[in-house]
């Protein structure tokens, strides 16, 4: 069913003209003309309860807006402010299907993507690192769970097998070398949860979708200002959210690169990330949690690549690609820096002892 979005934009009392924005994988995004607002339809397939979710970031924005103003910046343009619609609400229910929601446009801005500079990379360590420290006294308790499981990365490697078991999409013959590296590599994809379960490492707030397209920087001095994207904001570990960013951030090439041979880790990234997010965090981690960061590195590039080859086996339905092999594409080029990363794993040891300084 066609959609007028002008129809929609009406219902949050904005008349203006709007068009596609953004590169996100998930949900659908737009942004007006004049005045200026993002607008996005919430993907329900991939977000079951809009309206918990929304409740959610009401609940991280306005405990993040106190920090802000008490440390003297700006809460609307550090932080998102959800409008509401014309009757009060957070959320316009078109239909079943189709949910949608407004953010004030944060100006003076630019969103990184492929384009990285080791800079970029360093101020988004900082930007990153001060979201956690911000929600270091956030409640837990009063936030759901937006998606069950989300980096329980055993959890994932059960979905993979179950994929390639039902192999609904006929596809798993042709990507048997991959899913082989992708079984061989699940030794590891319990490390992180076995030690939340023993209580070795907290669990914490978390953003838990840290690319560096989810940070907006400011366009001139290229500083962190807001992190966006508050979908995923759920209990989970530090260690989600330092992995996350490297996975595509450490990497010499654009996630869906398709010739390996450009996708090398960058060991210079992973130091200037580092470097950023040690500085705002250096005093909240814990020695078990610090200890684990370049091992995170790993975990993450890893399970977002079993995920896009899960997705891959399942038909391609949770990720939106643009041309039919995306997802694998996706999926090797993740699982070719998964390598690279475990050959630099003490290299990058050494480089956050460097930084804790001992
Ligand atoms: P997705 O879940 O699809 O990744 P995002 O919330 O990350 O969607 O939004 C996609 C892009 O839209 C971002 O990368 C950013 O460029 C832009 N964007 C999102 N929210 C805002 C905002 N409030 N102000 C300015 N730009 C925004
Ligand atoms: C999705 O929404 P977006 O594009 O920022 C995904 C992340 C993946 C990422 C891979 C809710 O992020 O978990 O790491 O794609 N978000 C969700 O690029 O699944
Ligand atoms: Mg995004």
């Amino acid at each position: 069913m066609e959609i007028n979005l002008h129809e929609i934009l009406l219902k949050f009392d904005i008349n203006s003209g709007i068009s596609n924005y953004g590169n996100g994988h998930i949900n659908s995004t737009y942004c007006t003309d004049m005045p200026k607002y993002i607008l996005q339809r919430i993907n329900t397939n991939v977000f079951k309860d809009p309206y918990k979710l929304m409740e959610n970031i009401d609940n991280v924005t306005k405990f993040i807006r106190k920090k802000i103003e008490a440390a003297g910046g700006d809460p609307d343009r550090e932080t998102l402010t959800v409008m509401k619609t014309k009757t009060g609400e957070d959320l316009y229910k078109f239909d079943e299907d189709n949910y949608f929601r407004v953010y004030k446009f944060i100006g003076d801005t630019k969103t990184v993507e492929d384009d990285k500079t080791y800079e970029d990379l360093f101020n988004a360590g900082v930007g990153f690192g001060r979201f956690q420290k911000m929600l270091d006294d956030f409640p837990a308790e009063i936030l759901h769970e937006t998606i069950v499981d989300f980096h329980h990365t055993p959890k994932r490697v059960e979905a993979l097998k179950k994929a390639i078991e039902e192999d609904i999409a006929g596809r798993a013959a042709s990507v048997k070398e991959d899913i082989d590296f992708a079984l061989e590599c699940a030794a590891f994809a319990d490390t992180v949860t076995n030690k939340i379960e023993t209580g070795e490492i907290p669990v914490r707030v978390t953003h838990n979708d840290t690319k560096i397209n989810n940070i907006l920087f400011d366009a001139v001095t290229g500083e962190a200002v807001a992190v966006i994207d508050l979908d995923t904001v759920m209990p989970g570990s530090a260690l989600y959210d330092f992995g996350d960013t490297l996975r595509m951030g450490a990497s010499t090439a654009a996630e869906d690169e398709a010739d390996l041979s450009k996708v090398n880790f960058d060991l210079k990234a992973f130091e200037m990330f580092a470097k950023g997010f040690l500085q705002e965090t250096k005093d909240i981690l814990t020695p078990a949690e610090i200890d684990l960061l370049p091992f995170s590195a790993k975990l993450l590039t890893y399970e977002c690549g079993i995920r896009f080859l899960t997705d891959y086996l399942n038909g391609d339905t949770y990720f939106r690609i643009h041309r039919p092999d995306h997802n694998i594409d996706r999926a090797r080029n993740q699982f070719k820096l998964v390598r690279d990363m475990a050959e630099n794993e003490d290299k990058m040891k050494a480089v956050v002892n460097e930084i804790i300084g001992c």
